[in-house]
């Protein structure tokens, strides 16, 4: 069965290629293992939708999988409609976040998706295929969505893949990894592999959508994932990594042992990962350090304990505080990322996270608008509040932003004072970094206009 695995066009302001799409890679290596040898992974990241024709008239697929965020679902369902267009014997598939979630919404109002795979994709395509190749009914297929006889059938859940060493590492033979340059100042130009050391959470930030799709935290042996790493090195000759996880430190045991195989196995790669304040110490920090992390990304979101409170987020100032000290101390680069306009945001609360920030000084700092992502808690809070309803994912905007502290202009103008505040606390590589900042905007947009460093525009990036 002749398959292509999408990826579409990212959102708006995101380049066109930042990390090779790992989810289908790992689809695509499940299915070559059990045999299903024609399929091939394409990433639209710099194509239009519309080139999508081209596509099909060029390959001729007979399944056509897509992956989706809501961010770019827009282009997800527009590719499905052109293959229904083009040939509508062919049958589509549609996952990822996005589709894991809104599956009903999705299956009442575009009839091009003949499937949905809800949640982790590796057993769930294989059984899928097993079927369609067979003519098996899909009802004995878990975690699918499809429709039979004009009715929409949801088949039981599939519980979280317990045996993550069992799948093989995923393949990307199909991309040309040469396009996927990283932006950030200190690998730019560099290739960068990502690396998912292990899936889930077990926190539920009110705003995260992470736990919908992986559930509770599971992880692979570490003898796995440097075995990947250094199949990453040898095969695509990757020197750097980005670890995709939610939380990868979050057993300090584990990760030590990740960090020292690393040294151990003298593995020269540096890499970059995210992490929460409260799970990582000073001693795991220089092992770190030595072990090749350049740069550790924070979701601190806000400076306030009342805020954090009111996104459930379970973390104590002092860790941040201590987390972004040790950072300096080892040597390793701190991203801090904000939530502007989260419940309960006021202006004082604004100024306790710029004390935060001008205390931690952080080498790097993002923003975010306060985002409505479907099967989230402050999703079904905003509902309840009146300010979002689900038909918001029928239009064709790509996101909605929590209103219900402040107007979006009012979250543009805060992000803009925090953008010139963590620059000046940085001096002058603070100030040399915004304008860097302002003109990589500018070239991932293609020319729009950089909102967010421009006081007359509200429509960010
Ligand atoms: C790396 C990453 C990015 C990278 C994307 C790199 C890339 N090319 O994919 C970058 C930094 C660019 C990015 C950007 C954004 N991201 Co992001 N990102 C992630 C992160 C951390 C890991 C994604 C990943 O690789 N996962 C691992 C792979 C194995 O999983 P997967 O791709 O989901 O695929 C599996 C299943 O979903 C399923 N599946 C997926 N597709 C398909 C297709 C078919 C046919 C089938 C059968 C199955 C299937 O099977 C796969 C294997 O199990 C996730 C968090 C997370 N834990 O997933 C957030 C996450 C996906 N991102 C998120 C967000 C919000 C964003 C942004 C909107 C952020 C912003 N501020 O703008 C942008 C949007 C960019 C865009 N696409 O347009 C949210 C999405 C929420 C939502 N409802 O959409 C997540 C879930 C984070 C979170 N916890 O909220 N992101
Ligand atoms: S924001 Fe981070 S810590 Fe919170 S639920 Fe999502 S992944 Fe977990």
């Amino acid at each position: 069965m002749k398959t292509l695995l999408i990826s579409p066009k990212m959102a708006s302001g995101w380049p066109s290629h930042t990390m090779p799409p790992i989810g289908l890679g790992y689809l695509k290596a499940c299915l070559l293992k059990e045999g299903f040898t024609e399929v091939k992974v394409v990433d639209m990241g710099d194509s239009k939708i519309e080139s999508m024709r081209e596509i099909m008239h060029a390959e001729s697929p007979e399944i056509v999988g897509i992956t989706t965020f809501t961010d770019v679902r827009i282009n997800a369902l527009r590719a499905v409609a052109i293959v229904k267009e083009i040939n509508p014997w062919v049958k589509t598939i549609l996952g990822g976040v996005h589709a894991t979630i809104m599956y009903q919404q999705i299956m009442e109002n575009y009839p091009a998706v003949d499937i949905i795979c809800r949640g982790e994709g590796e057993t769930t395509i294989v059984e899928l295929f097993q079927a369609l190749s067979n003519g098996a009914d899909l009802c004995k297929v878990k975690g699918i969505v499809y429709r039979q006889n004009g009715e929409i059938v949801v088949t039981e859940e599939r519980g979280p893949i317990r045996d993550l060493d069992g799948l093989p590492f995923p393949n990307y033979d199909d991309l040309d990894l040469k396009k996927y340059r990283d932006v950030n100042e200190y690998w730019k130009g560099k290739s960068v592999a990502s690396v998912i050391t292990s899936r889930g959470c077990p926190f539920s930030c009110t705003f995260c959508s992470s736990h919908s799709v992986w559930g509770n935290w599971r992880y692979r042996s570490i003898g796995n994932v440097l075995d990947e790493i250094e199949w990453l090195v040898s095969q695509y000759g990757y020197e750097a990594a980005c670890l995709v996880d939610d939380i990868p430190t979050l057993n300090k045991v584990r990760f030590k042992e990740f960090c020292q195989g690393i040294l151990n196995r003298g593995l020269h790669i540096t890499w970059r990962a995210s992490s929460r304040a409260d799970s990582v110490s000073l001693e795991m920090l220089e092992l770190m350090r030595e072990a090749g992390c350049v740069v550790l990304g924070f979701g601190v979101e806000s400076g306030s304990p009342t805020i954090l409170k009111n996104l459930d987020k379970k973390e104590k100032i002092e860790d941040v505080v201590n987390a972004f000290a040790w950072c300096k101390k080892v040597g390793i680069k701190a991203h801090f990322n904000v939530i502007v306009g989260a419940p309960g945001e006021t202006r004082d609360t604004i100024a306790e996270t710029k004390n935060l920030i001008k205390k931690t000084r952080p080498t790097y700092l993002d923003t975010t608008n306060m985002t409505l992502f479907p099967g989230t808690v402050l999703w079904q809070q905003a509902k309840d509040e009146g300010l979002a309803d689900d038909s918001f994912f029928l239009t064709d905007q790509e996101r909605l932003y929590y209103t219900g502290a402040m107007s979006v202009s009012e979250m543009y103008r805060i992000a803009r004072e925090i953008y010139f505040l963590h620059a000046r606390v940085n001096g002058l590589s603070g100030y040399a970094r915004l304008v860097r900042f302002g003109f990589e905007k500018l070239r991932r947009t293609r020319g729009k206009v950089v909102s967010v460093l421009l006081p007359w525009k509200g429509k960010g990036f």
